[in-house]
């Protein structure tokens, strides 16, 4: 009884919502599930934010597909509460970074019925060459209704809309949240400005959703769109973000890919001189999705190598704790630990591991731990900072 008590005092409940009106996304069929998602997606960043890594259960450094791993709980005591994935290659039995899609499938079910979110890219190899999704031969086109290759992207459309089918814990369908087609600002995937007119992209897209939503009937899609910061040009606004914006009908999520103001090689800025355009970057999409009535999200970033001890803090939550008020962001999502010099999310002897533990310590942050009920109208935020484990007895 004393232990229980005191449970309850430790944890500090950081909102537990009642349900209040927020706009339908985009698939007007969607199931009661992804509403729920949906919505709690707007809950959570009015509170603060949720922490996500690429193939986080599929791998990290020094190991590779182990029953429970996970560097971002062996380092900070619990799973991250967002998921990336991708569909390159979908139709083969492994994925463009070799994680097999039945593994896939598997974890993104524990992933639910643990009450994490899943999101996925899809790195689709070119449809055109055969080449890889960095491959720039010209191919929108191609696969749009009335091109040579428009048979060829509905097979592949068909075996994206069978594994999101097969995305199911009993006979619910596990809400996604799909984001195709991604960067599309920058000219380095073959869908991207420089290597598509905008108005065929705007096309695909619009195609893609429709062709799930209505023609396949998949009802468990939340749809982000997520251009580069490294080819917007923050002098110009809200403008910088809409290359190839596929209309508010067609996207449901506010996304942002920012590496370039948090550490990348390529930006002849340092750091500390990026951070008020990380600030204004992050405003920016706050900004939007406001007007949009849509939530906003860092949909990827991340230090390459974590050569920054202090990145998770100083770089990552300083900014955004700052400016309460204008920056709003319902997840975070860092990109993959493949090995030392290609991993974004510390392990445990990692010289950035007592910094990421401060980090999800943060009452502003929320790992898995810290959510509850996110597929229902009575999700729940709670902290039980340094003892995880004993947060979930009270739930
Ligand atoms: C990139 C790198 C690649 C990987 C791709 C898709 O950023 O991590 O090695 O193949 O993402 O995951």
């Amino acid at each position: 009884m004393r232990r229980t008590t005191f449970q309850a005092i430790a944890l500090i409940v950081i909102g537990a919502c009642n349900p209040s009106p927020h706009p339908a996304p985009v698939d007007l069929n969607a199931s009661p599930e992804t509403l729920n998602l949906y919505s709690n997606l707007f809950r959570v960043a009015s509170k603060g934010f949720m922490f996500g890594h690429e193939d986080d259960l599929a791998y990290g450094v020094r190991w590779w597909s182990e029953q429970g791993r996970s560097d971002v709980r062996e380092t900070a005591g619990s799973f991250p509460a967002v998921y990336g994935w991708d569909l390159g290659k979908i139709g083969t039995e492994m994925n463009l970074d070799s994680v097999r899609f039945d593994d896939m499938l598997r974890w993104i079910r524990q992933v639910y019925e643990r009450g994490g979110i899943n999101t996925i890219s899809w790195h689709m190899d070119n449809p055109v060459s055969g080449g890889s999704a960095w491959d720039k031969t010209a191919a929108v086109a191609a696969i749009l209704p009335g091109g040579e290759k428009h048979q060829e992207y509905l097979a592949k459309l068909d075996a994206v809309a069978e594994f999101f089918d097969q995305c199911r814990s009993h006979e619910v369908k596990i809400p996604i949240i799909f984001r195709p087609f991604h960067e599309h600002n920058g000219d380095w995937f073959w869908w991207g400005k420089g290597n598509s007119e905008e108005k065929d992209y705007i096309a695909l897209w619009r195609f893609t959703v429709d062709y799930f939503r209505n023609k396949k009937a998949i009802n468990h899609l939340l749809y982000a769109f997520s251009p580069d910061r490294s080819r917007m040009d923050l002098s110009k606004g809200k403008r910088s973000y809409f290359w190839g914006y596929p209309g508010d009908e067609y996207v449901d999520i506010i996304g942002l890919d920012n590496y370039w103001d948090v550490g990348s090689k390529y930006n002849r800025k340092s750091v500390e001189e990026s951070r008020s355009d990380l600030i204004k970057s992050l405003q920016l999409i706050t900004s939007i999705a406001r007007d949009k009535n849509k939530p906003a999200a860092l949909t990827e970033t991340g230090n390459e190598g974590l050569n920054i001890p202090n990145w998770y803090t100083r770089v990552l939550l300083q900014p955004i704790k700052e400016n309460p008020n204008t920056i709003q962001i319902a997840w975070v999502l860092v990109w993959r630990n493949r090995f030392e010099h290609h991993m974004y999310a510390p392990y445990p002897e990692h010289p950035a591991a007592p910094d990421f533990i401060q980090f999800r310590k943060d009452e502003s942050v929320f790992f898995e731990d810290d959510i509850r009920g996110m597929y229902s109208d009575k999700m729940v935020l709670v902290k039980n900072p340094g003892q995880p484990d004993q947060a979930k007895d009270v739930f």
